[in-house]
């Protein structure tokens, strides 16, 4: 070890990427430190370590996803011969739920801290900056400053929602950092942008049983698959949950009545609109937090709220790394982050050579009718083999044997493999909507990371009677004009 330093390592944030690159690090017999600070949203929500999948991201998300699907099946369970005596009075205790979520995350919170204990890094709840390259200032809860020096630095910082620069967007709304531990009921609600956090959480909200409507600025799931996000926000719209689509808000007040009354612009139509709601949410989109790093002290370059990082997680300056949501241009989720600290710490300590590939990253968004993809969009596809006329697409509607007795529609369960249309046509993007979707792709997504094809794929002899299955036994093309649906 280089002895002029106090530590071999310290990582600045300790969520998804900075946790497990400490960990690995000390595996390989690094002396690590690992700095992380929740500054408190508007709202005064704030949260313990392990970042934001723990806190304020998957996991609560995935929690009340759960709470929204288990309403759902309680109505359907009738239809199985379930007597739910006044099935419409059932309605969810929003402080319970909360209450149960959060006492989830204390538990993790604490596993967490007596695991790094365990391992031995020192884990400072400070927010940290840059005095130099190779110096940290922790500065701690109540105001005091703790100096680290360290041969090697990983900033693994993370991001936060932003806020629209509208009038009362900050004193009035509130993001995906408050929802999960709101003291009151949403009511109805406002949610304000259709990327994948919009979606979820303005379908959980829906599903609890809340008034939920999204605003759209341009499309719905911009980045995914087009015909895949229609198929979504449609069943969101079957749900009851309302679209604004091609509008922008405009601002927010507080009404006498403690309401919040909110103006919008239809940027099509060029007119303004407003209603009133209990509770507004951003969920516009998200800045990576270098603004506290103070990044010129150690004369590290950054772009927008990102850093830039070459193939093995640097930085422009040789000791400094960065991981997870910070850096710029890669896939924002938890498991990305944390192999590609993990691989970092091998690489820096363990005599590893491998980089993280940051390709074909399968990923769901738990709206409530679940989209799980791995690989090219069709869209993406067509540009990248250079037209329709290069690729297959096989897709079809299916009928899970979750949807025969509740009669769901057919319209719901749907399956579309990308391929290149020669030779063994290697697979490029599969997607999928219905049931389960996560754990449907999951496994799929380690066949095309290990070069997959169509003919490999019809190879496959399914497992009965699943969703997954009809991936192996998709026979109608696009390009057939064949109705995809179903008989039955
Ligand atoms: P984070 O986990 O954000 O950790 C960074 C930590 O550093 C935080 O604790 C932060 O407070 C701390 N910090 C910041 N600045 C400093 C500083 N100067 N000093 C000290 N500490 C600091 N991903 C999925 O894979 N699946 C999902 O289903 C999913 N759902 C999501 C749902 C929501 C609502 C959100 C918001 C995100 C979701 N994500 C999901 C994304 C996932 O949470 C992130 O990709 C992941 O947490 C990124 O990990 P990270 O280590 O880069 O940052
Ligand atoms: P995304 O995926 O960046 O989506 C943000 C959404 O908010 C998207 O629909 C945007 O519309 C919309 N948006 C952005 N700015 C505004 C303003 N000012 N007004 C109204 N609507 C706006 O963010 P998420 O929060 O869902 O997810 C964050 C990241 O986590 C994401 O990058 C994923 O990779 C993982 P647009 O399409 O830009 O018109």
């Amino acid at each position: 070890r280089n002895h002029n330093y106090d530590y071999d390592l310290i990582v600045i944030g300790g969520g998804s990427g900075g946790l497990a690159c400490a960990k690995e690090a000390i595996q390989h017999g690094a002396k690590v430190a690992c700095l992380d600070y929740v500054t408190p949203t508007p709202l005064g929500t704030k949260w313990g370590i392990g970042g934001t999948c723990v806190n304020v991201g998957c996991i609560p998300k995935k929690l009340m996803h759960q709470a929204a699907l288990l309403g759902e099946g309680l109505h359907e369970a009738t239809a199985y011969g379930w007597d739910i005596p006044n099935k419409e009075q059932i309605k969810p205790d929003w402080n319970k739920l909360v209450e149960s979520v959060q006492n989830h995350i204390k538990s993790v919170n604490w596993v967490t801290r007596v695991d790094l204990r365990d391992k031995h890094v020192e884990y400072v709840n400070g927010l940290g900056s840059f005095k130099d390259a190779h110096t940290v200032v922790a500065t701690l809860k109540n105001k005091s400053e703790k100096i680290l020096t360290a041969d090697k630095i990983v900033i693994a910082v993370g991001g936060r929602p932003n806020y629209p620069d509208i009038p009362g967007a900050i004193e009035h709304g509130i993001t995906s950092d408050d929802i999960f531990s709101l003291d009151r009921a949403p009511g109805k609600t406002l949610v304000v942008g259709a990327g994948y956090i919009g979606l979820e959480c303005a379908g959980f909200l829906k599903g609890l049983g809340y008034d939920a409507t999204v605003m759209v600025r341009s499309i719905v799931l911009r980045g995914f698959d087009q015909q895949m996000a229609t198929i979504v926000s449609d069943a969101m719209v079957e749900r009851g949950i309302n679209f604004l689509h091609k509008c922008i808000p405009k601002s927010v007040e507080k009404q006498a009545d403690g309401k919040l009354l909110v103006k919008w612009l239809n940027t099509e139509a060029n007119t303004e609109h407003s209603d009133v709601y209990d509770t507004v949410l951003w969920a516009i989109g998200r800045k990576g937090l270098v603004e506290d790093l103070k990044l010129e002290n150690a004369g590290v370059v950054f772009k927008g709220t990102k850093i830039e990082v070459s193939e093995a997680e640097g930085t422009n300056v040789s000791n400094i790394f960065a991981v997870g949501d910070v850096i710029y241009g890669k896939p924002e989720l938890t498991p990305v982050a944390i192999h590609a600290g993990r691989l970092l710490a091998r690489r820096l300590f363990g005599g590893s050579t491998q980089t993280m590939d940051y390709v074909d990253v399968a990923t769901t968004v738990f709206s409530p009718l679940e989209y799980a993809c791995v690989g090219l969009s069709e869209e993406d596809a067509i540009k990248k083999m250079g037209g329709e006329e290069n690729i297959e697409v096989y897709h079809g509607f299916y009928k899970p044997t979750e949807f025969f007795i509740p009669q769901k529609s057919v319209r719901y369960c749907y399956l579309k493999a990308v391929a290149e249309r020669s030779g063994d046509q290697k697979v490029l993007g599969l997607h999928y909507v219905g049931p389960v979707a996560g754990e449907v792709i999951q496994g799929f997504a380690v066949a095309l990371k290990a070069g997959l094809t169509i003919k490999t794929l019809f190879n496959t002899v399914g497992i009965h009677p699943t969703t997954a299955e009809e991936f192996t036994r998709l026979n109608i093309t696009k390009r057939s004009g064949l109705d995809p649906t179903p008989a039955s």
